[in-house]
Formats: C-alpha cells, structure tokens, sequence
C-alpha cells in the first residue's frame, strides 16, 4: 500500500498502520511532506552566542548551517559548498571568522557570500556562487528554519511564541549544557511519546517528583477551560503579565501554556527546588511553572522560571531518531557558584533515556508482523491523537492528487 492508502484505511482514535512506522516509503513520504515543506525548530538562538557561531543539523537529505553574521543575524543556508558540492562544515557547532570549504579552501562570508576561491580564471563571477539559503527566522531566542521555496505561514506562531517566550529572557540566556542522543523509533514513536503522560508514572520516577501526570497539566480546552488550579495559576499569571493562558494552532500544531508543577515546586530537580540561583529573564517568582511549548513535527520544550530546556528531533532513518536537548541559563549564572550541572540536568537526562528506552521497545514491537494498530485513551492520549490527526490530515491533502492518479 501507498502512504496515501495506509492514511486513507487508518482506524481513526487508533496507532498508526505497521508500515506508517517503519517503512521506506513512509519514511521520504514524511520528509518531503513534512520535514522538507514545514518549519521546524532548529537551535536556541543562544547557541549561536557571538559573530561567527554556526550550528549544523541534518534534515533528511538536505544538510544545513546556521551562522551569526558580524551585523548580528542569525541566517541559515544549504551546508553544500558551492564549488564541487562538498559539505562545508561537518561539526556540529562551533565558531568561525568565514566559513572556508575544506576541500579547495573557497571561502565565504557568514551572510554566504563567495569571498575568496583561488585561481578560477578572469570570468569568474563570484557573485553568482553565494551559499543557498535557506528561510530563517529568530523569534525571540527560539530559531526556526523551513526548507520549502515557500515556507508556510508563521505569523500566528510568531506572534504567540515571542509574547509567551519574552519574560524567559532567552537573549540574555547562554546554554549551560547540550545532550544529542540517537533514540531507535521512528520519529512519530518519538513525539508521540512526548505527547502523553500515560506512560509517565511507570518510567519517570525523577520527573514525576515535580511533574504532575494529571492529563488535565497538558490537555487543556482553551484559555478558560482548565483544572481550578491551572485556572488559578493563571489567574496569578495575568496579574502579574506573564502569558500563561492556553493558546494553540487550529489544526494543533502548536500549543503553549504555563502550568504550574506539583505541589507549587519550583524546577524540575530532585529536590523541587531551583537549580539555578538567577532566574531567567523578568520571571516573577521560582515557582512560576513551566511554560510548554510543542511544535509538530519537531521539537517540545519547558520554559521555567530558573532554566528552559528546549528540544528538537530530527529523523535519520525510517527507524532512528536524534534527540537534542539543550538546557539554558541566565548568561551571567555561573556554574559551581549559581548552579551545579548534575543537579541541573538530572531529571530530563534521565527523562530523555526512560523515553529512549519506551520508544525503542515500541518500535520492537510494531516491527512484528503481529503488530495491531490499538485504541488511544481519549482522556490520557488527546495529544497524541491531535498529533496523529494533523500528520494524516497534512500527509492526506497533500498526497491526495497523487493517490486519485494511482
Ligand atoms: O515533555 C513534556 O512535555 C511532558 C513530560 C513527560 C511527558 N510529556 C507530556
Ligand atoms: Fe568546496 Fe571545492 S568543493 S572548494
Ligand atoms: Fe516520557
């Protein structure tokens, strides 16, 4: 069967079909429908700290740089040197005065531009040979890019995301520690996973400290419909003007809230307690929540009063995903004085591999010829059913003129 076939005989409320996890054809259906064609959440501004920064990622086929350029813009173009195609930087990040090929040295300046390529005779015009970029913006500290000629619109995004986003400060934040690991699931296994806490209680003993797997803490029905205590916090929220209030695609592709965490505990640790003496930003209080954000297909994050913790997902395989998280400060916390790294980054590294381990059994499992697609709870698993239902609704418009031609 077809993607568009295995999308038109899915059981709606239920998994996906065996091949939709799996499959090769699933697989460069996904990317050229989605990760070729969507925005997707690159990089903390933050980790491009200074002129000359970059960070590489790789999306499906297509390599990408992003770099600060010496006017202070983040730009983001192809990782393919102009000359005979080679990849320009394979690190994953770093800091560059040029960005210079490594095989026959052209050089280029951080906007792309061809500066220097030796002995290419007198009609050489290096004007025609700057890097090819690719669409970028910088909302308020969260950098996104989009593939596509022409990228889909982000205007409600946009506006949303940097009012929720501005009291966390992400411009005057640093990143205090990186983590990338190689989860083996497909990437739908992966966010779908992020998006319940049905399975919270049984892996999670560190987060659940702080975390509340209450599904009503992440499904909310709109900016007035929640829990009588997110209704409060939110109460506390706007009086204080911090954006807190459920608000969300209509389709779902995105949704951010400020919830607060069990108990009014302060930070994902150990101890409930702030890891980070400076908070982030203008945040009022330690005990301000987290405030989450998704965005489909690539990346969830918590913004908390003493530290953010950001997340992207890329596919690499029908069955592999990479997983990076980065956790931010306040640029001027200092580590050993202000906040201790392990006490920091305990529960989501633990986190992140209780959901590595979830993931890649369940990937085991679907890859049995016994697999059958089962029921989502609609009370524990609303957002993976949104999740589920914005995949087949975009995969189903947008491979629909192929399957009537089939
Ligand atoms: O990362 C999140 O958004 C949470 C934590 C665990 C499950 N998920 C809904
Ligand atoms: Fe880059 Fe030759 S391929 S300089
Ligand atoms: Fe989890």
């Amino acid at each position: 069967m077809t993607t568009a076939e295995l999308i038109a005989t899915r059981r709606p409320g239920h998994a996906l079909p065996r091949d939709l996890y799996c499959g090769e054809d699933a697989y460069r259906d996904d990317l050229q429908q989605i990760w070729y064609r969507e925005w997707l959440f690159a990089a903390p501004a933050c980790e491009l700290a200074k002129t000359g920064s970059y960070v590489t990622m790789q999306v499906g086929d297509y390599p990408v740089i992003l770099t600060r350029g010496a006017d202070g813009r983040i730009r983001a173009f192809h990782n393919v040197c102009r000359h005979r195609g080679q990849r320009l930087c394979a690190k994953a990040g770093g800091t560059n005065p040029k960005l210079v090929c490594p095989y026959h040295q052209w050089t280029y300046d951080l906007d792309g531009k061809l500066l220097f390529a030796r002995d290419m005779g007198p009609d050489f015009d290096p004007s025609k040979y700057s890097l090819k970029p690719v669409h970028c913006v910088d909302l308020k500290g969260m950098v996104f890019i989009c593939l596509a000629q022409i990228p889909p619109a982000i205007n409600e995004l946009a506006v949303n995301l940097m009012r929720y986003v501005a009291p966390s400060g992400l411009a005057e934040a640093k990143v205090a520690h990186s983590s990338t690991i190689v989860e083996k699931g497909n990437w739908k296994l992966v966010m779908e996973n992020n998006r319940e806490c049905y399975h919270c209680g049984g892996s999670h003993p560190s987060l659940c400290r702080t975390y509340s797997d209450d599904p009503l803490m992440t499904v909310m029905e709109g900016p007035n419909a929640a829990s009588p205590e997110i209704l409060a916090h939110w109460d506390r929220c706007d009086a204080a003007g911090l954006p807190a209030r459920f608000v969300n695609a209509p389709d779902m592709q995105w949704r951010m809230a400020r919830v607060p965490l069990m108990d009014d505990q302060e930070s994902f640790t150990m101890s409930g307690k702030a890891a980070v003496a400076r908070r982030m930003g203008q945040m009022p209080w330690n005990d301000a929540g987290s405030l989450m954000f998704y965005h489909f297909p690539s990346s969830w994050n918590h913004f908390l009063a003493d530290h953010a913790i950001v997340f992207r997902i890329l596919p690499i395989s029908p069955t592999e995903t990479q997983v990076t998280t980065n956790w931010l400060v306040h640029k001027d916390a200092v580590e050993g004085v202000d906040y201790d790294l392990e006490t920091l980054t305990r529960v989501w590294l633990n986190t992140n591999d209780e959901d590595r381990q979830v993931v890649e059994e369940n990937q085991a499992g679907i890859l049995s010829p016994a697999y059958e697609p089962g029921p989502y709870s609609p009370s524990q698993e609303a957002g993976v059913i949104h999740l589920i239902d914005w995949y087949c609704g975009l995969m189903a418009a947008r491979l629909g003129t192929r399957m009537a031609a089939e």
